[in-house]
C-alpha cells in the first residue's frame, strides 16, 4: 500500500537543534514581525518586479507610504474620525454599538494597507497561489483575532479605556457571522488564518449569504428555528468590490457547429445572474502578510429585463430580477445528508462560474501559456460542493479558449485537489441528470464526457475480470438509479490529482471501504492531511488565562506560531506553581461560562462540580443520545443513594449544546430529551447541585470560545468509523478537557500523542462495528432496558414525542448505543474516580494540553501546501524605518479603488417578542411529521 510519508514538525526543540527546518519554525529567524516592531513610523515595503508600472503620481506615492502608526493618539483619533465621518454620528449619540463600528473600521483600515501590499506582492512575485473553495466560512467575530493577529489587542484596551471603552465590551457587540453549518466551514476558517499565518499566496472563495445558519431558540424544551440576517447591522470588514463582477449563465440549449473537422459547442443560456465580489481580508498572525476571503453575492442583470419591460409586464422583470438575488439569500442548514434542490444547485454553480472567471483572469493578467495554469494555480475542493468548478473549467478551457480536449484535461487534472469529509455513503452529493441537464445542459455534455473516457480506461483495466460491469457502475460519475444521478465525488474523485481524508482513520476508510476502487485504480491518489485548529482563536483569544500562562513559562509568544513548543512545558508538570496557575486558569473559564449559563439559560451551575461538555451538530451518529441515557442513568444511581452515599459522589454538570437540521426530526426530539431530562433533574430538591443538565441555545463560535475553555470532560463518543474527524476534541484539549470518546477520528491520533491514559475511551473499535451492528436488534441489558422503560413511560417528556428515539435503538441501532453504553458508563465511572484525586486529573489535563502541537492547523496547512498543492511562501519584505531607504518602484495604484460602506439596514427583531407565545400544541407538532418523509440517514457501508 502507498502511503505519504508522516512528516513531524517538531518545534527542533525535542528532536535535535537544527534536525528539521519545517518552514513551521521561521517565526524565530523572522525579522519583520509586526508585534517586534512596535509603534515605529513604518515605510511601506516596494516589490521588485518585471511589470514596473510608471507611479501614477509622486504626490500619491508619498501620501501612501506609511503604515499607519500605532500611537495610542492615532488609534483614538482614527475610532473619532470613523464615528463622526463613516457612521455620521455625533459626541452626544455614541454609543457602544457605534464604537465597535468605528474601532472595527479602523482596524480594518490597517488591514486594507497590508492586504493591499499583500496582493501586490504576490501579483509581482507571480508565484503559485492556492485557492481554497469552501461553501462555507464559519468565521466567527473578526474583532479580536485581527487585534491578535496585528499585535495590537493591548494597544486598542488602552486606547479606547481612555475614551470610556472596555474592549472585551466592544467584542461583545460584534454579530457573529454564521456562514457555515459545522466542521467542515470552520475548518475553512482556520486553514485561513494559517495560511495567512504561514505566508502563503491563498486565496478563499465561497458564498456571501444573506442569510446564515438559523438562529436556535429554545421554547420549552423544543428547537424553534429563526432566521439569522446577519447584515441587519453593517458588516464593517468588508469591502464591496463593485468593480468586480461576472456575468453566470443559467439553462438554455447548447448549439453545435463544425469548425476545422472539431465539434465546437456553444452554450446559449435562457437567464443571466451577476455575481459581485464581496473581499474579507484575513490577517496572519505576527505577519504584515492579510489575504483574501472573497465572498460572492448574485444581483441581478439587466440584460433579460427589457424584454419584459418591454412587454409592459413590470412585475415580470421585478420578479425575475428577485430570482437572481435569491441565489445566495440563504446557507442550506443541512448536516450529513445533502439537499437535492435546485436552488442548492444554483448556489453551487453560482460560486464555481464566478470564481472560475475570476482565477482566469488574474491568470491571464500576464500573456502565457495555458500550459502554466498548474505552476500557478491549485485549487482545493473542501467536499464536493464546489465539484462543478471541474467541468466549468473545462468548458472555459474547450469553449471558450479553444483548447483541444485532452489539452484542457491534463491541465484541469493538475489544477485541482480534493477533501473527503465524510465516510458516510448516503452524505455523498448526487444531482439528478435532469436538474442538471436542465439548469446547466453544458456541463452535464462534458461529466458524460470525462465519464466516457474513464469508462474506456477502467472497462479495459478490468477488461479480463468478470466483475467488469460491477466494478464500472460502481465507478462510473452517474449512477444508473432512478432517478439517475450525476455522483459528484466520483467526478472530483475521477477529475483531481489528490485526494485527501481529514484524519489517518479516516482516510485509511476511504482506501479501504467507500472509496476502495478507486484507491484501488489510482493507489497514488489517496493521501491523509489529519485536520488541525488555529491556537490563536482557539487558544489564545478564548483562553486568557492559559494562554499568559504559555508566555509566561515559555518566555515568549513562539508558541502561537509553533505549538509544539508547548510540550516545553512538561518538565513543569510537577511544579506546584505552574499546576496552581492551570487550575485558576481552568476554575476562571468555568466561572466565566457559569455566569453565560445564568445569563442565557437561567440556570445556576456549581462551578465546584466536574463540567462535562457535548457541543457539535446534533445527529444520531454523533450519539448525543448515548450522553443523554448516561444522565438518566447517573440520576437514577444518586436518586437510589442514601444521603450521606450521595454526598460522596461528584458534582457533574452536564451540558450540550448544537443544531438540529430543521427536518431531521429524530435530532430534534434528542434536544427535547435532553432539555426535558433538565426538567426533571434540575428541579429534583434531593439532587441539587449534585447534577445539572443544561442546554446551551444556539451553539456556534463566539459561543464555543466561552465553553470550550470551560469543560473538564469533553465528549467525543461517536460510533467508531462515523465520524471524519472532529475538530472539537482538538480544540477541547488543547484547552485542558479531558476527552471521554470512543476510537474514531482524530480521537485516534490525539490519544496517540497526549497518551492512551490521558483519556478515557471506550466502545467498539472500527474492525469490530460491522459484526456488532448484525446484533443491533439484541436486548438492550436490564439497566439500560430500565432507561428505555422510563423514557417510554414518560418519566422524561412526553412518550408520544420520544417513544420513537427509544424503540428505534431497540429495534435497529445502527448507531451501537447499546452494545457501547455498558462499557461507556465503566468509563464514565472511571472518570469520575480520578477527578476525586484532583492532582491526578489535573496532570491528565496539562498533559493532553501541552502535547497538541500536531493539531494546530498550521501543521496541518504546511502539510497540504509540500504534498498537494506545491506551494511557497512569500513574505513581505521588512517595512522601512525610514523614507530615504526606499526605492521608488512600481505603486501601481488603482486610483479608482474604492471601499464602499454597504447596507445599513434596520433590524428585524419585531418577532422576538412573539417567540414564547408559540403554542404548546405547535411545537408538539413540529416533533410528530411523518419520519417517513425525513429521510434519516441509515448508515451502510458499500465497498
Ligand atoms: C465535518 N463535516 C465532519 N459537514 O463531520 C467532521 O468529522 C470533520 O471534522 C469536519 O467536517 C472537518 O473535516 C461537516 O461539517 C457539513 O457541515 C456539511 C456542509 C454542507 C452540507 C452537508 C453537511
Amino acid at each position: 500500500m502507498e502511503e505519504q510519508p508522516i512528516k513531524h514538525y517538531s518545534s527542533g526543540v525535542f528532536s535535535g537543534e537544527g534536525e528539521e527546518n519545517s518552514g513551521l519554525h521561521r517565526r524565530g529567524s523572522r525579522h519583520s514581525s509586526r508585534v517586534e516592531l512596535g509603534s515605529q513610523k513604518l515605510y511601506r515595503p516596494e516589490f521588485d518586479s518585471a511589470s514596473r508600472g510608471e507611479a501614477t503620481s509622486e504626490k500619491l506615492w508619498e501620501l501612501m507610504a506609511e503604515y499607519i502608526d500605532t500611537e495610542k493618539s492615532t488609534i483614538q483619533k482614527a475610532i473619532v474620525a470613523h464615528v463622526e465621518y463613516t457612521l455620521a454620528r455625533t459626541r452626544f449619540n455614541f454609543d457602544k454599538n457605534s464604537c465597535f463600528k468605528a474601532a472595527a473600521l479602523s482596524i480594518r483600515d490597517r488591514l486594507i494597507e497590508s492586504w493591499n501590499d499583500t496582493q501586490q506582492l504576490f501579483t509581482a512575485e507571480d508565484k503559485k497561489r492556492v485557492y481554497y473553495m469552501s461553501i462555507e466560512f464559519l468565521i466567527g467575530r473578526s474583532m479580536q483575532n485581527a487585534l491578535i493577529n496585528l499585535g495590537l489587542e493591548d494597544k486598542y484596551r488602552e486606547a479606547l479605556e481612555e475614551v470610556g471603552y472596555k474592549l472585551e465590551e466592544l467584542y461583545d457587540e460584534e454579530v457573529d457571522p454564521g456562514l457555515g453549518n459545522g466542521g467542515l466551514g470552520r475548518l475553512a476558517s482556520c486553514f485561513l488564518d494559517s495560511l495567512a499565518t504561514l505566508d502563503y499566496p491563498a486565496w478563499g472563495y465561497g458564498i456571501r449569504y444573506d442569510y446564515g445558519i438559523f438562529r436556535q431558540m429554545i421554547v420549552k424544551g423544543y428547537q424553534v428555528e429563526m432566521p439569522d440576517y446577519w447584515l441587519a447591522q453593517m458588516n464593517p470588514w468588508e469591502i464591496e468590490r463593485s468593480d468586480v463582477t461576472y456575468d453566470i449563465y443559467f439553462g438554455g440549449r447548447v448549439e453545435k457547429k463544425w469548425e476545422n473537422g472539431i465539434e465546437k459547442s456553444n452554450w446559449i443560456p435562457n437567464e443571466i445572474v451577476k455575481a459581485i465580489a464581496y473581499d474579507n481580508p484575513i490577517p496572519g498572525y505576527d505577519t504584515f502578510n492579510t489575504i483574501n476571503l472573497r465572498l460572492w453575492k448574485s444581483m441581478p442583470t439587466n440584460e433579460f429585463d427589457f424584454q419584459s419591460f418591454n412587454q409592459g409586464d413590470y412585475f415580470k422583470a421585478i420578479e425575475t430580477r428577485q430570482k437572481a438575488e435569491y441565489i445566495t439569500s440563504v446557507l442550506y442548514p443541512n448536516d450529513s445528508t445533502p439537499s437535492g434542490k435546485e436552488l442548492r444547485l444554483r448556489q453551487q454553480y453560482f460560486f464555481c462560474c464566478a470564481t472560475i472567471q475570476d482565477i482566469i483572469r488574474r491568470f491571464l493578467k500576464k500573456p502565457r501559456e495555458w500550459e502554466e495554469l498548474p505552476d500557478k494555480v491549485a485549487i482545493q475542493l473542501n467536499d464536493t460542493h464546489p465539484a462543478i468548478s471541474i467541468p466549468e473549467l473545462l468548458r472555459v478551457l474547450v469553449d471558450k479558449y479553444g483548447l483541444e480536449w485532452q489539452r484542457a484535461w491534463n491541465i484541469c487534472y493538475k489544477v485541482f485537489s480534493y477533501t473527503n469529509h465524510t465516510v458516510m455513503p448516503e452524505a455523498l452529493e448526487k444531482w439528478s441528470v435532469e436538474l442538471f441537464e436542465r439548469l446547466l445542459p453544458r456541463h452535464l455534455e462534458i461529466i458524460y464526457l470525462i465519464n466516457f473516457h474513464f469508462m474506456n480506461q477502467v472497462g479495459q483495466r478490468y477488461a479480463n475480470d468478470p466483475k467488469k460491469f460491477d466494478i464500472m457502475g460502481y465507478m462510473s460519475l452517474i449512477e444508473e438509479s432512478r432517478p439517475k444521478a450525476v455522483r459528484m465525488a466520483n467526478l472530483c474523485i475521477v477529475s483531481s490529482h489528490a485526494v485527501n481524508g481529514v484524519a489517518a482513520l479516516h482516510s485509511n476508510l476511504l482506501k479501504t471501504q467507500l472509496f476502495a476502487r478507486f484507491h484501488e485504480y489510482f493507489p497514488k491518489k489517496f493521501q491523509n492531511k489529519t485536520n488541525g485548529v488555529t491556537p490563536r482563536r482557539w487558544i489564545k483569544c478564548s483562553n486568557k488565562g492559559l494562554s499568559d500562562i504559555y508566555t509566561k513559562y515559555l518566555k515568549s509568544n513562539n508558541w502561537l506560531s509553533d505549538l509544539y513548543e508547548t510540550k516545553n512545558l512538561m518538565s513543569y508538570i510537577d511544579n506546584e506553581e505552574f499546576q496552581e496557575e492551570f487550575r485558576q486558569a481552568k476554575l476562571q473559564n468555568k466561572e466565566r461560562l457559569a455566569k453565560w449559563v445564568e445569563k442565557e439559560c437561567g440556570i445556576k451551575i456549581p462551578t465546584d462540580a466536574m463540567f462535562d461538555i457535548m457541543v457539535k451538530r446534533i445527529h444520531e451518529y454523533k450519539r448525543q443520545n448515548l450522553f443523554a441515557l448516561y444522565m438518566i442513568y447517573r440520576y437514577f444511581n444518586l436518586k437510589a443513594m442514601t444521603v450521606d452515599d450521595r454526598a460522596k459522589q461528584v458534582k457533574r454538570v452536564f451540558m450540550v449544546g448544537g443544531k438540529a437540521a430543521p427536518g431531521y426530526i429524530a435530532a430534534k426530539k434528542i434536544i427535547k430529551l435532553i432539555n426535558s431530562i433538565g426538567d426533571v433533574v434540575n428541579n429534583d430538591p434531593d439532587i441539587g447541585d449534585l447534577m445539572k443538565v443544561v442546554f446551551l441555545p444556539n451553539y456556534c463560535v463566539s459561543s464555543a470560545q466561552i465553553i470550550i475553555p470551560a469543560a473538564d470532560l469533553t465528549e467525543q463518543i461517536s460510533t467508531a468509523g462515523t465520524e471524519a474527524s472532529g475538530t472539537s476534541n482538538m480544540k477541547f484539549v488543547m484547552n485542558g478537557a479531558i476527552i471521554m470518546g470512543t476510537m474514531d477520528g482524530a480521537n485516534v491520533e490525539i490519544v496517540e500523542d497526549i497518551g492512551i491514559q490521558n483519556a478515557f475511551i471506550f466502545g467498539a473499535r472500527v474492525h469490530e462495528v460491522d459484526r456488532l451492528r448484525v446484533q443491533s436488534g439484541a436486548p438492550a441489558g436490564s439497566r439500560l432496558q430500565r432507561i428505555f422503560d422510563a423514557i417510554k413511560s414518560g418519566t422524561f417528556g412526553n412518550p408520544k414525542e420520544l417513544s420513537s428515539l427509544v424503540e428505534s435503538l431497540e429495534q435497529h441501532d445502527i448507531y451501537l448505543v447499546k452494545s457501547d453504553f455498558y462499557s461507556y458508563i465503566e468509563k464514565q465511572e472511571e472518570a469520575d474516580a480520578v477527578y476525586k484525586n484532583q492532582d491526578r486529573w489535573l496532570k491528565m489535563s496539562i498533559t493532553g494540553a501541552l502535547n497538541m502541537g500536531r493539531f494546530s492547523s498550521d501543521r496541518t496547512i504546511h502539510e497540504y501546501a509540500e504534498d498537494i498543492w506545491d506551494l511557497e511562501s512569500v513574505e513581505i519584505p521588512k517595512p522601512s524605518l525610514s523614507a530615504i531607504s526606499r526605492v521608488k518602484s512600481q505603486p501601481n495604484i488603482n486610483p479608482t479603488q474604492e471601499i464602499v460602506e454597504q447596507h445599513i439596514i434596520e433590524g428585524h427583531e419585531d418577532w422576538q417578542c412573539k417567540i414564547d407565545d408559540i403554542p404548546a400544541e405547535d411545537l408538539e407538532a413540529s416533533l410528530m411529521k411523518d419520519e417517513e418523509s425525513e429521510k434519516i440517514p441509515k448508515y451502510l457501508y458499500t465497498s
